[in-house]
């Protein structure tokens, strides 16, 4: 009793006081109330609850507290509301699913649940609170808006990888996220060809292991089917759709999906789709009662693609079984989810709308990194969506930025600060090297030119003083402290990337992002010599001017090979960085510097622009944005992931900057049947054309040749009388220049 006594008073006697903002809970907590005051962690604790509170905050606790932990010590009380030991707690938990109520005083802790899950929440709250060797006395009531919120894997590409998935699912459950759905859609065996099979042993241990670290950190592993590609309509399909699940199962699965994004024809129809559904749940989810309702991507999964026409959302809402959720990415493909949006989508499918949120996803920009802020969703849409999922990055180490900020944004909407979030993320993520990773942040989060339209702001601050110095270069005179400030940015560019490429303290973060730090020291070095060029130009310094130009052009060849070297994926191959404000800016300053010294010098230096031997052109609406990637013998449309719609009269063209010798062209969409209501054309000058006659090879693309005379232009044109539906997997003009 004495020694408890003795321990009481150096407790209360080392105090230091606290204010709210020291508190810093991930997420942000609802209510805090902080006394100010604080103890010295205490040496001892003794767990009060432990046989009936959830055993995955006892064990949460147990591996944190470690030798902290003993039968004397500081009592701390743990359970869920009606346990025994947080009994005189019980009217202050929030009577929310999840919430939960923390209290420290100087007499006791008490983390006490309004569920299992809330009583692990306050297990992580209460670890966040330690702070330089002291506790804060508070009390935090705290529960999140919404219901289901984490990550759906949903991307192309190459899919995570086991052990990233493991730091994922500790990732989730350190920041308050409880669910993962499980869908890449380059896995063969959630999709096709192979969903019908069963996973080969070694994939389905380790899915089970996945089940089970999920599980520990209490996350919903949902495993996802997407079946629609090449589904029939039998009870054969169906039957290996059930056995399928009863596999998954089998191996711990409890919460389940179905994908039908992406496809068309017979797999697309509401109908059909809907009464495969209602089997499941009437014959799987609903009969299994540990099974937790079933979610569906529609295939008509944004406001952009809904037919009021073809009545599929209102089949979708009028006869899908109320209890199944369904999925919804806005009013785009990739877009910011609204208030309104959701309201329309609630009343479209009977529902709240379960948000599949395509951000930080990079699938249609794989040369981009997006490392900025999350912003731009209604902070109001909390109670008209019933789930909030992003899709990431096939990087899975540095998607955790956006993940951090979404698992803040969907705890508690109304608080949500995207800077503040952002720049705790990246403490979060690789607090060694919080200033290198911000500075490379915040130049790689936009995602240049694409198919949807969807920008992200990037290098936010310096941009005005890029633009205005520029202007002020262009008619004769800047502002000195503008250069310094773009020199001092540049400098922070290559040190950043050095610092960060000898980083050990995030590995898997650095292995991912290495071409990109390759790229960004490179863009720092130039920025950096490219301004050495002014003030050489300025000094009339002929030689030290030559030398950085000299230098300039080298790191850009360099940059060049570094583009074809790292992350060559089919669709955008290479690493780009800093591609708004950063290169634009070193390409400025070079070519306006390059055109003064040739002016001053008579000289003829030839100057870096960015040139294009090719440009598109088309009608239809989804290509109109679409990249081009040109290299020295061909030329090709970056492939799209979605089905394109492509109406009558739709044309694509692709215009030479002078006519060729084409050895021919290569057309892949994906379709099975003749090609009839489209055709194939040249023309050297847009006026004479002729058709090109496309045959099919055995991978069913079409390769088309005419007779051997040079051309500018080729162009495809839908000459039918309806839309066509296709995928634009391929179209090449290979040539020589
Ligand atoms: O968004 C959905 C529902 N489906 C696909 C995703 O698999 C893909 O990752 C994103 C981004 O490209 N677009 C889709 O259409």
């Amino acid at each position: 009793m004495k020694k408890v006594l003795v321990f009481f008073v150096c407790l209360l006697l080392a105090q230091v006081r606290v204010m709210a903002q020291d508190i810093q809970v991930q997420p942000s907590p609802r209510q805090v109330n902080v006394t100010g005051k604080s103890m010295t962690i205490p040496v001892a604790f003794r767990l009060v609850g432990e046989q009936e509170a959830n055993p995955h905050a006892i064990a949460l606790l147990k591996q944190f507290l470690g030798d902290r932990l003993g039968t004397e010590g500081f009592p701390l009380f743990v359970g869920e509301k009606g346990d025994r030991a947080v009994r005189g707690a019980k009217r202050l938990i929030p009577d929310h699913p999840e919430g939960y109520y923390l209290s420290i005083t100087d007499k006791a802790i008490t983390l006490a649940g309004n569920d299992e899950r809330g009583t692990y929440y306050a297990a992580r709250t209460f670890m966040q609170l330690f702070h330089e060797g002291h506790l804060p006395f508070v009390g935090i009531q705290d529960y999140p808006d919404v219901r289901f919120r984490g990550v759906v894997e949903g991307f192309y590409g190459t899919p995570w990888s086991h052990e990233a998935r493991l730091r994922q699912l500790r990732f989730y459950g350190e920041n308050k996220l409880n669910t993962y759905i499980y869908g890449p859609k380059d896995d063969p065996f959630h999709s096709s060809p192979n969903w019908r099979k069963p996973y080969p042993a070694k994939e389905a241990a380790r899915l089970a292991e996945l089940v089970k670290v999920a599980d520990e950190n209490e996350v919903d592993f949902v495993w996802a089917i997407h079946p629609g590609l090449d589904i029939r309509w039998e009870t054969s399909d169906r039957d290996s759709l059930m056995a399928k699940f009863e596999r998954m199962y089998d191996l711990g699965v409890r919460s389940f999906a179905v994908f039908f994004d992406d496809i068309s024809g017979e797999g697309a129809k509401a109908d059909r789709q809907v009464e495969l559904l209602n089997y499941i749940d009437d014959h799987f989810v609903q009969v299994k009662p540990d099974v937790t309702p079933l979610i569906v991507c529609p295939t008509e999964y944004n406001k952009g693609w809904a037919r009021p026409e073809s009545g599929y959302l209102a089949t979708i809402g009028e006869k899908l079984n109320p209890s199944v959720e369904v999925m919804w990415t806005g009013d785009r493909v990739i877009s910011e989810i609204t208030r309104e949006g959701v309201e329309w989508i609630r009343e479209q499918i009977k529902r709240p709308a379960y948000i599949w949120w395509n951000f930080p996803v990079s699938d249609y920009v794989r040369d981009h990194l997006l490392l900025g802020e999350v912003y731009g969703n209604g902070k109001d849409i909390a109670g008209s969506i019933s789930g909030f999922v992003a899709n990431p990055m096939e990087w899975a180490e540095a998607s955790k930025l956006a993940i951090y900020c979404v698992a803040d944004y969907t705890w508690n909407m109304q608080s949500y600060d995207r800077s503040r979030s952002w720049h705790r993320a990246i403490r979060a993520i690789i607090p060694e090297n919080v200033e290198a990773f911000t500075v490379f942040a915040r130049h790689n989060s936009d995602l240049g030119e694409n198919v949807h339209r969807f920008r992200r702001e990037e290098s936010v601050e310096i941009q005005p003083v890029a633009e205005r110095f520029m202007k002020r270069y262009r008619e004769g005179h800047y502002d000195e402290r503008d250069f310094l400030a773009l020199q001092d940015e540049f400098e922070r560019v290559a040190e950043a990337a050095d610092l960060l490429l000898i980083d050990r303290e995030n590995e898997a973060l650095i292995e991912e992002i290495t071409p990109w730090l390759h790229q960004f020291k490179i863009l720092g070095d130039a920025g950096q010599e490219a301004l050495a060029m002014i003030k050489a130009g300025e000094r009339g310094d002929r030689e030290l001017f030559l030398r950085k130009y000299n230098h300039v052009k080298a790191l850009r060849k360099r940059s060049y090979e570094l583009e074809r070297q790292f992350n060559q994926n089919p669709y955008q191959p290479g690493v780009k960085t800093g591609t708004t404000v950063l290169q634009p800016l070193v390409l400025d300053v070079f070519t306006e510097a390059t055109e003064r010294f040739n002016r001053q010098n008579g000289t003829d230096l030839p100057l870096l622009a960015d040139y294009s031997p090719c440009k598109l052109t088309t009608n239809v609406p989804q290509l109109e944005h679409l990249p081009l990637q040109v290299y020295p013998s061909r030329v090709h449309l970056t492939p799209l992931l979605e089905v394109v719609k492509w109406p009558a009269g739709g044309y694509l063209q692709l215009e030479l900057d002078d006519a060729y010798r084409i050895p021919g062209t290569r057309l892949n969409f994906d379709v099975k049947g003749d090609l009839s209501w489209g055709v194939m054309e040249v023309s050297a000058d847009g006026e004479t054309w002729q058709t090109v006659t496309l045959t099919r090879d055995a991978r069913g693309r079409l390769n088309g040749k005419w007779e051997d005379t040079p051309v500018k232009f080729v162009r495809f044109t839908n000459t039918g009388e309806g839309e066509q539906q296709v995928y634009l997997r391929e179209f090449y003009v290979v040539f020589s220049l």
